[in-house]
């Protein structure tokens, strides 16, 4: 009799954990430049994140969970493909007229729950080109392939960053709010005509430039490169998080029978760093830390939809950001100013660009209210993870080619299993291999800050070995006193990088 009882205890645990075929509503809130200790939940004291902090509450807390890459463009190519970024040429931060740098053949997030009956929506930040690339690309007319190419049923972008023109949004193909009448021309080469621009007229401008963006001036603010027209579709800085907000409701509305997919990809907190006027001076930490305040209202806007719609307890909230946290990214914006205290990367070395831990571990929560039992998890996990635990979830497999290094994380993501990857590897000026509290980063001739942003890069051109459960911020380089292990994690990044792939 008991083996009975544990026969089925043992079926009923299992097709828990697989959840073969179950498909709640899965919405991924995607941050930019957001670190590790910018968000309450994460430590942070001088600036208050309640309704991210309440997502945390009711779900799982991460605490080793990682973007692929230290910058915007390979993190959300690794996110949507599973394939590492470093594998492919040309996936670096792009300009605002790249080429769409994904092969529209092959499987991508969106692609796999579509798959799965799932409809599919793409809002915010896209930062992954469109159209067939520089001069080539009419802004005019439809711009493909793009995310719609890709697997999204809907999409709504920041075509880059708000730092890089166009300044305007795409919706589905089509610029929004274009004047046929006023042609719009996007050039990364050479200025398109003799407008002012930051460098020739500082005194036009309401930010100012740190370093860079100091091209085409838009909405008072000079940028990376130069756009003329399109006057009546340019956006607004600061009501951007609003109407990204507004889209991603409407997206929620119109799907609520489900199951739908949203990718939320915000602006906040890259720069430029300009906040509604309702959030301006609420952190007391410049416009970086009231742009965080926004952010937090944005998450609860979309819960309070979730809720609203009746679909939350059937809902997959996962929340994490694209890289490691950066101070002064190229506005003088008061960021450096007013940080006090405040440790934008929390324990960790460094941050967005860097090899240290700072570039890649970034706050993840994951929230399924009924589902996933509230607390907290050192699962090593990397969202590139996602497409192959987004496929268990749905009860599908990766075959071939399919996200190469994508690796299925579900149980630990819902909390099951404390468990996560045995290695990881990350990718900022160099690559880094995880492997339990080792961490290991080759030779690097790069040079030891980013001048700039006043980064620690982590650069070593002899290579490094680093401890972190007894040392966390990455302060004991042991590279001589652990000379196997140092060449054992090394051959097996080796291994890693020459196999094209690492899922098992
Ligand atoms: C850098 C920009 C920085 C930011 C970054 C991309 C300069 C001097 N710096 O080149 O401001 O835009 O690219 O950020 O231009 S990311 O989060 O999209 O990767
Ligand atoms: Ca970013």
């Amino acid at each position: 009799m008991p083996w009975l009882v544990l026969f089925f205890l043992g079926t009923g645990f299992s097709a828990r954990a697989a959840s073969a075929g179950s498909r709640p509503n899965v919405v991924l809130i995607y941050a930019d430049d957001i670190g590790y200790g910018d968000l309450g939940c994460y430590g942070a004291h001088r600036v208050s994140t309640p309704n991210v902090d309440g997502l945390a509450r009711e779900g799982l807390r991460f605490l080793d969970a990682h973007s692929p890459a230290a910058t915007c463009t390979p993190s959300r190519y690794a996110l949507l493909t599973g394939e590492y970024a470093w594998r492919r040429k040309g996936t670096g931060v792009l300009p605002g007229d790249a080429a769409l740098v994904m092969d529209p053949a092959r499987l991508t997030l969106p692609a796999l729950l579509r798959r799965a009956g799932y409809r599919t929506a793409m809002v915010g930040k896209w930062h992954l080109g469109m159209g067939p690339g520089p001069g080539r690309t009419d802004w005019n007319g439809e711009i493909r392939p793009g995310p719609m190419e890709v697997g999204f049923d809907e999409s709504f972008v920041i075509p880059a960053t708000g730092d890089r023109v166009p300044c305007v949004y795409v919706e589905g193909h089509r610029v929004l709010k274009l004047d046929p009448a006023d042609a719009l021309r996007v050039s990364f080469a050479a200025p398109l005509d003799d407008s002012p621009t930051g460098r020739s007229h500082p005194e036009l401008l309401t930010m100012r430039p740190s370093h860079g963006h100091d091209m085409s001036i838009i909405a008072g603010i000079s940028r990376i490169g130069y756009m003329t027209g399109g006057k009546t579709a340019r956006w607004s800085d600061a009501d951007m998080s609003d109407v990204l907000v507004e889209r991603a409701r409407q997206f929620l509305k119109r799907s609520r029978s489900g199951p739908f997919f949203l990718s939320f990809n915000t602006h906040d907190v890259h720069v430029p760093r300009v906040p509604h006027a309702r959030f301006a001076g609420r952190s007391g930490m410049g416009p970086r830390g009231d742009c965080l305040v926004q952010f937090d209202d944005a998450v609860g806007a979309l819960l309070a939809e979730l809720d609203a719609s009746g679909v939350r307890s059937n809902t997959l909230v996962i929340l994490s950001s694209d890289n490691g946290p950066v101070v002064d990214d190229g506005y003088r914006d008061d960021a450096v100013e007013k940080l006090g205290d405040h440790r934008p990367a929390g324990p960790w070395r460094g941050g967005k660009y860097s090899n240290f831990e700072g570039g890649t571990r970034v706050p993840f929560i994951v929230s399924w209210p009924g589902r996933v039992t509230p607390g907290e998890s050192s699962a090593l996990l990397s969202q590139v993870d996602l497409l192959a635990s987004m496929a268990s979830l749905t009860g599908q497999a990766l075959v071939g080619e399919e996200g190469p290094d994508s690796q299925n994380v579900l149980p630990a993501l819902l909390g099951e299993s404390r468990t996560g990857r045995e290695s990881l590897v990350e990718q900022a000026g160099v690559l880094s291999l995880r492997r339990g509290p080792w961490k290991y980063i080759e030779p690097g001739q790069g040079a030891k800050y980013n001048l700039p942003t006043r980064t620690e890069l982590g650069n070593d051109p002899e290579g490094q070995l680093y401890r972190l459960d007894t040392d966390p911020g990455e302060t004991r380089n042991l590279r001589t006193e652990e000379p196997e292990r140092f060449r054992d994690l090394a051959a097996e990044l080796a291994r890693i990088r020459t196999a094209g792939r690492s899922r098992p």
